[in-house]
């Protein structure tokens, strides 16, 4: 279902009218307010004035992490305390944690573009929802929350962990929808196989998935033990949390709510905008948001837009699956991998869990790489000639993708760490 067809369907002339207007009101808001803002806009020379079509956005200069951190915690913030009504914060696990807020506008918009993201992927008000992201600093539980209760579904605000629990509830409570990462979704289905249930058999319909990267082949394995349409949903902090981009139901790239993030596309090395449909770095510009706006924040993560129009009748334009990020690029013997590559490889040979782990280390000055493979229960108690040759045929399928000889460990059934939020997919021993 379209949540908002006035938006979601709009024109594209009048979405990019749409889009200038606010821009210009934007660029004049984070002038006029942020003082780190305008330092920038004025070491680039650009007054508001200077935007009158959208290409001017160009002119503006690039936002970074590092732009963010030397004004940690509030100094991007464009309105003053009184009138922020909400904090959140992401993990820091790449690195120091961002601190954004919200006004009481913001939090509005926080709930009407998590609706698309709900109705996209299939919510009406006569389901029941389980939100099983983590509710706290992590903008999961809370911005997903806000949008499946706009669109009158119920909503169980479970939050991450405590699988068990999790499972008995979506039992006795009839849960029809599941929100978390994919990765929690998978131990989830583990957990229930263990306690003896089958999720197939339950009410559970749909899930929605994000926060984390996943392939195809993650998705084709999850619907098939959960019993579920599984759409993907792309959202970061510093932009606004869930709710930057979805997956309708035709599950073929997710849309962006344009009307309220300017998207580009450009080449990490030189910042210049790729044509339509090449890959390269995502950057967004907030176009409506009051306490922490956003000027072409650079993402690090790695995609390109769609230019076909969908067949759901939205002409928000679309990017690909979330491909990797320029800082999850692995470097080994100089040959550029992606964990993603990694992902699909596994989930294409029978007999293997789609949960791994990838250990690089070094020898003297030789970077090694290991993946260490989950086997399955089926496979596990074969005689140990079988295991080596299902290595060694692992190991060929990834040279094959890689061009890179990769060593595989086969790791006993459960045996990799399984989280209730993102999952570690990388252990980098090598120093530096
Ligand atoms: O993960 C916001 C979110 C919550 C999105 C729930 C969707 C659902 P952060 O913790 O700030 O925010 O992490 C943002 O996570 O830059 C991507 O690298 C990654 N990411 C988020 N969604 C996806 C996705 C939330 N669907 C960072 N596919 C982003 C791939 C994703 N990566």
């Amino acid at each position: 279902m379209i949540w908002n067809a006035e938006y979601e369907s709009m024109k594209r002339e009048d979405i990019r009218e749409l889009q200038l207007r606010r821009l210009q009101w934007i660029v004049k808001w984070v002038n006029e307010r942020v003082p780190a803002y305008k330092k920038k806009l004025d070491k680039a020379g650009v007054k508001p004035s200077d935007i009158k079509t959208l290409e001017d956005s160009t002119k503006l200069p690039f936002t970074t992490k590092d732009d963010l951190m030397e004004d940690y915690p509030f100094g991007f913030f464009a309105l003053p305390m009184s009138k922020v009504v909400r904090i959140h914060s992401t993990s820091g696990t790449t690195g120091d944690p961002v601190v954004v807020g919200y006004s009481r506008g913001d939090i509005n918009t926080w709930a009407e573009v998590t609706a698309r993201v709900a109705a996209g992927g299939g919510v009406t008000e006569d389901d029941v929802i389980q939100v099983s992201f983590g509710y706290g600093l992590f903008t999961g539980g809370f911005g997903m929350h806000y949008g499946v209760e706009r669109v009158g579904a119920t909503v169980i605000p479970v939050s991450a962990g405590n699988t068990e629990r999790q499972i008995m509830i979506m039992q006795n409570l009839k849960t029809t929808g599941l929100i978390c990462t994919p990765s929690y979704a998978l131990h989830m289905s583990e957990v229930a196989a263990k306690m003896g249930v089958d999720m197939r058999s339950m009410p559970l319909r749909i899930a929605l998935f994000g926060a984390e990267p996943w392939s195809e082949g993650m998705r084709k394995e999850i619907e098939e033990r959960l019993g579920v349409m599984a759409t993907d949903n792309y959202g970061l902090s510093e932009i606004m949390g869930p709710g930057v981009a979805f997956e309708c139901e035709q599950k073929n790239g997710l849309h962006i709510s344009e009307d309220h993030f300017l998207p580009e596309v450009i080449d990490p090395e030189t910042g210049e905008q790729l044509p339509m449909g090449e890959t390269g770095e995502l950057a967004f510009t907030t176009l409506t948001k009051e306490a922490f706006p956003m000027i072409r924040y650079r993402t690090k993560d790695l995609t390109s837009f769609i230019a076909e129009p969908c067949e759901c009748g939205r002409t928000l334009i679309r990017m690909a699956r979330v491909q990797g990020r320029t800082d999850d690029m692995l470097i080994i013997r100089g040959v550029n991998v992606f964990p993603s590559q990694i992902e699909h490889v596994l989930t294409e040979i029978e007999g293997v869990e789609p949960q791994y782990q990838i250990v690089l280390t070094r020898e003297g000055t030789m970077d090694q790489i290991e993946v260490w493979v989950e086997v399955s229960q089926a496979v596990f108690p074969d005689a140990m000639r079988k295991l080596v040759e299902f290595e060694r045929d692992i190991e060929n399928r990834l040279y094959n993708v890689l061009g890179l000889h990769a060593k595989v460990k086969l790791v006993e059934p459960n045996s990799i760490e399984r989280t209730a939020g993102k999952a570690k997919r990388v252990v980098d021993r090598r120093g530096n």
